[in-house]
């Protein structure tokens, strides 16, 4: 099956899933889909694109063999091709292929820079882009005008690739977006898209995840948030907790899981917990091999299932990710 690597909420990503499920693939069926933390990005994707930006799709035997697409336009692009029934792509002329790909080299570019200084700039930097960012919308929103749509009176691939980072402008001052004047137009492009059913679609599972993909490759711990806390806030730099109510003196080694034994673990021992309660410890079992850590993978008391075992303190910087632990079934 083809793997799309994801971010819920990058605008990029959120293209690439409109086209792909416009495309009619779905979730589970035609493509697994991997939920990133982009501050912990899994090997599998980091292998499958060094240059660490999400959305990526790989391709499997079945479906794109052999191939690797980086780049969120041309993922939209690969899913157009195969299937356009609402012709995002399909049944324009030269002409207005053009078109779309001026507004999106203008979205991806000026726009882009403008809207990460807004999110990101310092107040003043970040007020003088708003205006900026705000000159290129009352364009657009002109040339929204006469059909409602960028290029008339049907939506087409520009509107597709633009809407999710006219979504994140308004995010960073909501109320300053509706108050602009001269905005209308772009105002109720952007308010059908912010209410249809395709974005609602992208933005809940099966197409987003809230909780990252566990990657095969990790290790994890289920810690109880004042243990962890404890632990980072120590002069020590390490966490001794073996599992829930015992410490590593008393066991010999800390407890951990491999990705497909998480949910057993959280269901066997932590249960009664309320939400948040619990948090998942994402670790990068290379940097316990250079904190000189031993793991050994040994069998659970009653079970011959092994399970990897630390014997050492775990170093706060071996853990990648630290999140509230939501199981499958009602993390939802
Ligand atoms: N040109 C790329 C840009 C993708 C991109 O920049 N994605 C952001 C997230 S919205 C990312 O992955 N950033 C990497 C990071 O923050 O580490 C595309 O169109 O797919």
């Amino acid at each position: 099956m083809i793997t799309l690597y994801s971010f819920r909420r990058c605008p990029f990503a959120i293209r690439a899933r409109l086209a792909l499920a416009a495309a009619g693939l779905q979730p589970g069926v035609d493509l697994e889909l991997r939920e990133v933390a982009l501050r912990a990005k899994p090997p599998e994707l980091l292998e499958a694109s060094s240059k660490g930006t999400v959305p990526v799709l790989v391709g499997a035997s079945g479906l794109l063999p052999g191939r690797v697409i980086e780049e969120s336009l041309e993922i939209m692009a690969w899913a157009l091709e195969r299937q356009d029934p609402h012709g995002w792509l399909a049944g324009w002329n030269a002409g207005g292929i053009e078109a779309m790909q001026a507004l999106i080299l203008e979205n991806d570019g000026a726009f882009k820079r403008h809207l990460d200084a807004v999110r990101y700039a310092q107040p003043q930097a970040a007020a003088s882009h708003g205006a900026d960012a705000l000159v290129i919308l009352r364009r657009w929103s002109r040339q929204l005008a006469p059909g409602g749509w960028l290029l008339g009176p049907r939506p087409s691939l520009a509107d597709w690739a633009l809407l999710p980072f006219v979504r994140q402008f308004r995010q960073a001052d909501p109320g300053g977006f509706a108050a602009e004047p001269g905005l209308e137009p772009l105002q109720r492009w952007l308010a059908r898209f912010l209410e249809g059913p395709e974005l609602a679609a992208v933005m809940a599972p099966p197409w987003a995840e809230r909780r990252p993909w566990r990657s095969p490759r990790w290790l994890y711990h289920l810690a109880l948030r004042e243990d962890w806390q404890a632990a980072r806030a120590g002069d020590e730099g390490v966490y001794r907790r073996s599992t829930r109510g015992r410490s590593l003196e008393a066991v010999g080694f800390v407890h951990l899981s491999a990705a497909h034994q998480v949910e057993a673990t959280a269901q066997r021992f932590y249960a009664d917990l309320p939400a948040g309660a619990v948090l998942l410890l994402t670790l990068d079992p290379h940097r316990l091999a250079a904190a000189g850590l031993a793991l050994r993978w040994e069998p659970a008391p009653g079970s011959g299932e092994l399970f990897p075992h630390l014997y050492g303190a775990l170093p706060v910087e071996a853990v990648l990710l630290a999140e509230p632990f939501c199981p499958v079934s009602n993390g939802r």
